[in-house]
C-alpha cells in the first residue's frame, strides 16, 4: 500500500498537473523578464517576449541555459530575488572554473524539503523512523535538502553528514537507524564496514535512499540482499534545488519528477532540438515554483528516457530512468563511447565490487584504456596463474560490453581510495 507525503499532488490526474505547470511557467517566465537582465537578453536575442508564452507548448521558444551561463554570471547575474529575501546560499562540488552558486528564498527551501519528504515517504518514511541522513552538509545539497525533508515527515533526524565510519556505525546500532541516505558508493562501503565489524545483527536498517551519482541495478541488489532493506534512488542538482527533483517509488522502475515544480523536456544534446517520449537524450529543467534561483530550461547533460507509463504505485508524476550518463562526461576512447556504468555492471555480474578506477591516457596518439578492479578477500588470490586468468576473462567480458579492449588489472583488497562522497571513477590524463 502506498503512502504519499501530499496525496492530493503526488497523484493528481496529468490534466491538473499540466495546468499548473501552463499557469506557473507563465508566471515564471515574467518574473525572470522582469528581474534577470541576463535572461531576459538571452530570450531578446533569440525575439522572445513573455507575451509568447502561453504555457508548456511554448516552452520550445526559449533559450536554453547551461553551466558556462552560471559561471558568467557568478555570483549574482541569475538572480531573481533582491538579496535580502535570501536566506541561504547552496553550491555545486565543482570540476573547473567558478562554483556554482545557487540561491534560495525561505519558500524555496520550504518546497524543496517537501520534494525530500516525498522521496523520503516513497522509501516508506514515517515519524516514526530514525533518518540517518550521511550525506555531506554544507554547501553540498544532499545532507540539507534530506535533513528537511526528513523534519517535515517527522522522523528522528541523524544529521552524520559523510566521514568518521565508526562512529556512524555506532550511532546506526545505538540509535536503531531505520532509514540511511548517502551516496550509494558510501553505502557499499558502510555495508563492507558492517560485514567485517560483525555488525550485521545489530542492524535495524529497513530503507536507504540512494543518490548524487550513478549506481546499478547490480549494485542495488548487493547492497540489498545484504543490508535486508529495500535501497531507493533519488535524483537532483544543485542548479534546481539538490536532492528529490525526483524520486524513486516502491516499484524501483524510475524516479518520478515532481512535475508541479519542474518542467522536463529530453532534447538531443547536438542539435537541441526536442525528442519524443520515450527516446533516449539529454535531461532539461525548467524550475516553475522556485523563487530566487529559476533556472529556465537548464541543460543538466544528463542523458535519460522519460516515461509517462502508469505506475503501480499510483503517483502520476513523470518518471524518468536512471541517468545512464552524462553529454559531457561520457568517455570516447578510441572513438568509442563508454559509459563507467557498463563497465561496473560488469564488474558486478562477474561478482566483483564496484570499486573500480578507470584510467584513460594517449601514448603515441592512440588511447589506452585501464580498467583498475578491486578483489574480494574471497576472490583474492597471490597465484599469479590464477590472477592472469582472471584479467583475461574480464577483458573479454568488458570487450562484449563496450566493444573495445581494455587492459584490466586486479589490485588487492581496500587499495583504490574509499571516497565519503562522490567516488572517483575515472581518471582520464589525455589532453585533447
Ligand atoms: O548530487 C544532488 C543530490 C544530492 C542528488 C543527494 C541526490 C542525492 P550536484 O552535486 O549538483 O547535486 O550533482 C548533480 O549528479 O546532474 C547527475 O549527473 C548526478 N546525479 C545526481 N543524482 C543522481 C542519481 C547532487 N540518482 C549531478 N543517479 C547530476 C545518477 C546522479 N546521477
Amino acid at each position: 500500500m502506498s503512502n504519499y507525503y501530499q496525496p492530493e499532488i503526488e497523484t493528481a490526474p496529468y490534466e491538473q498537473i499540466r495546468k499548473w505547470q501552463d499557469e506557473r511557467l507563465v508566471k515564471q517566465i515574467k518574473h525572470v523578464w522582469d528581474n534577470v537582465p541576463y535572461y531576459r537578453k538571452k530570450m531578446e536575442e533569440k525575439g522572445v517576449t513573455p507575451d509568447d508564452i502561453k504555457g508548456v507548448d511554448d516552452l520550445k521558444k526559449l533559450p536554453f541555459l547551461v553551466k558556462d551561463d552560471l559561471r558568467e554570471a557568478y555570483p549574482y547575474g541569475l538572480l531573481a530575488k533582491p538579496l535580502n529575501e535570501c536566506v541561504r546560499i547552496q553550491s555545486t562540488s565543482g570540476t573547473t572554473g567558478k562554483r556554482v552558486v545557487a540561491f534560495y528564498t525561505q519558500n524555496d527551501i520550504d518546497l524543496w524539503e517537501d520534494c525530500c519528504a516525498r522521496a523520503i515517504v516513497a522509501a516508506g518514511g514515517t515519524k516514526d523512523d530514525v533518518c540517518h541522513v550521511s550525506y555531506g552538509y554544507g554547501l553540498f545539497t544532499g545532507g540539507p535538502g534530506l535533513n528537511g525533508g526528513s523534519h517535515k515527515v517527522g522522523c528522528l533526524t541523524l544529521p552524520m553528514s559523510s566521514g568518521n565510519t565508526d562512529r556512524q556505525l555506532q550511532f546506526m546500532t545505538d540509535l536503531g537507524s531505520t532509514i540511511i541516505c548517502c551516496t550509494p558508493s558510501y553505502a557499499a562501503y558502510l555495508t563492507e564496514s558492517i560485514y567485517e565489524k560483525g555488525l550485521r545483527d545489530q542492524i535495524k536498517l529497513k530503507a536507504g535512499i540512494f543518490g548524487a551519482e550513478a549506481w546499478s541495478e547490480n549494485m542495488r541488489s548487493d547492497i540489498e540482499q545484504k543490508l535486508g532493506i529495500k535501497a531507493f534512488d533519488i535524483y537532483g542538482l544543485t542548479e534546481i534545488s539538490g536532492p528529490g527533483v525526483s524520486f524513486e517509488c516502491e516499484a524501483q522502475t524510475g524516479m518520478h519528477i515532481n512535475e508541479d515544480h519542474f518542467i522536463a523536456e529530453i532534447i538531443d544534446p547536438d542539435t537541441g532540438e526536442v525528442l519524443p517520449e520515450g527516446e533516449k537524450g539529454e535531461l532539461v529543467f525548467t524550475c516553475i515554483t522556485k523563487e530566487a534561483f529559476p533556472m529556465i530550461r537548464y541543460r543538466t547533460r544528463d542523458i535519460c528516457v522519460l516515461s509517462r507509463e502508469k505506475c503501480p504505485c499510483g503517483r502520476t508524476h513523470v518518471k524518468m530512468s536512471k541517468p545512464m550518463g552524462r553529454s559531457d562526461d561520457m568517455l570516447i576512447i578510441r572513438g568509442v563511447n563508454v559509459f563507467p556504468s557498463q563497465i561496473e555492471t560488469v564488474l558486478l555480474q562477474q561478482g566483483y565490487p564496484a570499486n573500480y578506477q578507470i584510467v584513460v591516457d594517449r601514448v603515441n596518439n592512440t588511447d589506452t584504456f585501464e580498467v583498475l578492479v578491486e578483489m574480494t578477500p574471497e576472490i583474492f588470490s597471490d597465484s599469479l596463474g590464477k590472477i592472469t586468468e582472471m584479467e583475461k576473462s574480464l577483458v573479454s567480458e568488458l570487450k562484449a560490453m563496450l566493444g573495445i579492449s581494455a587492459k584490466v588489472k586486479l589490485v588487492a583488497p581496500k587499495t583504490i581510495a574509499r571516497s565519503e562522497g562522490k567516488a572517483v571513477r575515472v581518471i582520464d590524463k589525455r589532453k585533447i
